[in-house]
């Protein structure tokens, strides 16, 4: 492709003084303007996919201010828990179960959880998992899908604008995802996602309150436009804010952070540096308080009622050891609210 051919120029260009990034260098995440990053990357841009999150945006706004102004309250309620059911498909479901194995799920649970996710429309189980397995692999270097490092912008939204950076297809062939290609559930996600996206990400939520109590069809309408909208940037908020702000408790000379705002408004994801040295524990966190990770109430009761099970977690003994060898010192004052 063209990125490969402008590689070679990336890396001949560096100054003597630049330090070359590998994933061990600790930096201090910096914020840069997209301009600087120009000499070094070549922004391949996808035109279709610009025009459709800039018409989505727009149109999300719009639906937001309808719903602060005149949509019915059940409208929006209905919104609001329809985002928290798609929510719990990604993180649950999609994250920890499909991406991570930190527990294992019965098929009801497992069908129940991929209906969910289809309806928070962020690419099929398949492309969700192989993009953060690699990310968790190759995290904010070149062959991350959504590599922090360069800037907000480029992995809250824009890499899903432009052509993947070479490394990405070439390191990303080193990850295996066998396991999610032969799940009949993500199989069958796969085959019918077109049909299956449009009818659960769109229509069923818009026809339900205009059939259930007479709410205007197109207030309807767009108050799914922004519930789609709002929960697509929250889930972006981990992949941007929670690389670049917050504590590092768990290991200091990695980007991401425990960051307690994308936590509360990621249902439970936004403790992010643990997640990244930890990545099988279910929890996703240290402590796993319900109030600030409301995914692992619902793996917990999933546990209780039998659907989930083998669930994963770390021993305080081996948090406080890697504390001690990696932690930036903050453990003693994490936020995670004492626990369940
Ligand atoms: C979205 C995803 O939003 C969000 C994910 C966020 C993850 C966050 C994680 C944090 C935890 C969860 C928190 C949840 C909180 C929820 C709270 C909610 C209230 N490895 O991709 P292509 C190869 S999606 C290995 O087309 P291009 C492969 O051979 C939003 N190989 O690359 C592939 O072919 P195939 C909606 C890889 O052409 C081929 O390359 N979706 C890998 O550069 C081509 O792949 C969109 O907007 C890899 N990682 O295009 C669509 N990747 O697939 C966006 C690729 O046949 N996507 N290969 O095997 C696109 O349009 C395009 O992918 C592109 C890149 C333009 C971005
Ligand atoms: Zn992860
Ligand atoms: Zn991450």
């Amino acid at each position: 492709s063209e990125q490969s051919s402008a590689e070679p120029v990336q890396i001949i260009n560096l100054k003597p003084n630049v330090q070359q990034h590998t994933c061990q260098t600790y930096e201090k995440p910096q914020r840069r303007s997209l301009e600087s990053k120009g000499p070094h990357y070549k922004w391949d841009i996808v035109w279709k996919n610009v025009l459709i999150f800039i018409l989505l945006h727009g149109f999300g706004a719009y639906g937001f201010w309808i719903m602060l102004t005149k949509a019915k309250w059940q409208t929006n309620l209905f919104g609001y828990l329809y985002a928290a059911c798609s929510a719990f498909g990604v993180t649950a479901g999609a994250h920890r179960l499909w991406a991570h194995r930190t527990y294992k799920a019965k098929l009801p649970l497992r069908i129940f959880l991929m209906i969910l996710q289809t309806a928070a429309l962020q690419n099929d189980l398949h492309e969700w998992v192989r993009d953060h397995r690699v990310h968790h692999k190759f995290t904010d270097t070149d062959a991350d899908p959504h590599n922090s490092r360069r800037g907000f912008f480029f992995s809250h939204i824009g890499w899903l604008m432009v052509r993947k950076h070479k490394d990405v297809f070439a390191k990303g062939k080193t990850v295996d995802v066998s396991d999610v290609e032969n799940d009949p559930v993500v199989k069958f996600q796969k085959k019918y996602y077109v049909l299956l996206v449009t009818l659960l990400t769109f229509i069923v939520p818009a026809l339900i309150p205009w059939y259930y109590y007479g709410e205007n069809f197109w207030i309807s309408w767009y108050v799914t436009i922004a519930r789609y909208t709002l929960a697509l940037n929250i889930t972006w908020l981990v992949n941007s804010a929670a690389h670049i702000w917050g504590t590092k408790p768990y290991d200091g000379t990695i980007n991401p952070t425990e960051n307690k705002f994308v936590a509360w408004a990621a249902f439970g994801e936004g403790w992010h540096n643990y997640h990244h040295v930890f990545p099988w524990d279910y929890k996703a966190a240290e402590l796993g308080n319900y109030r600030l990770n409301p995914s692992t109430a619902f793996l917990d009761f999933m546990a209780y009622i039998g659907q989930a099970y083998d669930l994963k977690t770390v021993s305080e003994e081996m948090v406080k050891k890697r504390v001690k060898r990696t932690g930036d010192g903050t453990w003693e004052g994490r936020q995670n609210e004492g626990g369940v």
